[in-house]
C-alpha cells in the first residue's frame, strides 16, 4: 500500500499556495490539514510536534517529515507519478533554481516585510490586550519574533520599507522580461519555476496593483491569467481561507502569514 501522503498548509497564499498549487498540478491524492495562522495554530503544541518551527507548510510522506515549500515541491515531483513540473534539462533545471532562489530570498521576503507593516497593527489592534505578546513569545523562531513584534509597534523605517518596495519594482521588471522569451518563466516550458513565482506574483497583482499592472506588465498580467486558469492553480486557490480574528478584514490579501 502506498505511504499516506499528508499536507499542513494554510490559506493559499505564499508558501502555502506554493505546495498546493504543485500537488494538485500533480494531481497527487493528499489529506490536508488546514492550520489557521489568523489564529495562530502553527504555535500550538500539536502542530509544534509536526514542526517545531511552528510553520507552514509541512509535507508528511509515510514516516518522512518535509519541510521547506522549495523543497517539498522538488520532493513531490520527483516522487510522484503525473505531470514532471521539473524542467528535462539539467539547464533548465538549474535555470528553474535560479527563480525558487530568488523567491525565497528576495521576492517572497519583500512582500512579507511590507504586508507585516501595513496589517500587523490592524491584526494586534483587533485582538484582547495582552494577547499579542502572549502569542508572541511562543513564536519558535527568534528572528520571526523580532520582526513581527517591530511591525506591531510601526518600527520598521522608510527606508526599509523603500527598500522592499523597490525590490517588488525589480522582481516585477524581471518576470516580465523573462517572459518576452516565451509562455513560461523557463524555456523549457511550465515548471516550479511558474509555481513558486506565482505564489508572490498572484498577492502583489491585487494587493499592489501600483507595482504590477497591466500598463507596466502586461506579460506578466497575461502568465498570471494563464497560471489561474490552471487546472491545478485553480484547485489550489480555491482552497478556502479560515475565519479571522479581525472583524472587518483588511482591503489587501492577508500575506501576514509570510
Ligand atoms: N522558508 C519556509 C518559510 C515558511 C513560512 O514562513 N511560512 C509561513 C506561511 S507562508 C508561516 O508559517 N508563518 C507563520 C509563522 O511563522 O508563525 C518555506 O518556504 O516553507
Amino acid at each position: 500500500m502506498a505511504d499516506r501522503l499528508e499536507l499542513y498548509h494554510a490559506e493559499p497564499l505564499s508558501n502555502s499556495l506554493k505546495v498546493l498549487a504543485a500537488i494538485h498540478e500533480k494531481g497527487v491524492p493528499f489529506v490536508s490539514h488546514p492550520i489557521n495562522l489568523r489564529r495562530f495554530e502553527q504555535h500550538e503544541p500539536h502542530f509544534l510536534a509536526i514542526n517545531p518551527a511552528g510553520q507552514v507548510p509541512v509535507l508528511v510522506h509515510g514516516e518522512c517529515t518535509i519541510v521547506e515549500s522549495t523543497v517539498i515541491n522538488e520532493y513531490l515531483d520527483e516522487s510522484f507519478d503525473g505531470p514532471p513540473l521539473r524542467p528535462g534539462t539539467p539547464y533548465g533545471r538549474a535555470q528553474m533554481r535560479v527563480w525558487t532562489k530568488f523567491v525565497d530570498e528576495s521576492f517572497r521576503p519583500a512582500l512579507s516585510f511590507l504586508a507585516w507593516a501595513r496589517q500587523m497593527p490592524t491584526l494586534v489592534g483587533a485582538l484582547p490586550e495582552g494577547e499579542f505578546e502572549r502569542r508572541l513569545a511562543r513564536i519558535p523562531l527568534r528572528e520571526k519574533r523580532d520582526k513581527w513584534a517591530m511591525a506591531a509597534r510601526g518600527g520598521f523605517t522608510p527606508r526599509e520599507i523603500e527598500g522592499w518596495r523597490q525590490n517588488l519594482i525589480e522582481a516585477t521588471g524581471r518576470i516580465e522580461q523573462a517572459l518576452a522569451a516565451g509562455d513560461w518563466l523557463v524555456k523549457d516550458g511550465f515548471s516550479l519555476a511558474d509555481i513558486a513565482v506565482f505564489s508572490i506574483a498572484n498577492s502583489l497583482s491585487s494587493g499592489y496593483a501600483e507595482i504590477m499592472n497591466e500598463e507596466i506588465a502586461p506579460r506578466t498580467m497575461a502568465w498570471l491569467a494563464r497560471m489561474r486558469t490552471r487546472p491545478g492553480v485553480a484547485a489550489a486557490l480555491a482552497v478556502p481561507t479560515p475565519p479571522s480574528p479581525v472583524e472587518k478584514p483588511p482591503a489587501t490579501p492577508s500575506d501576514v502569514s509570510g
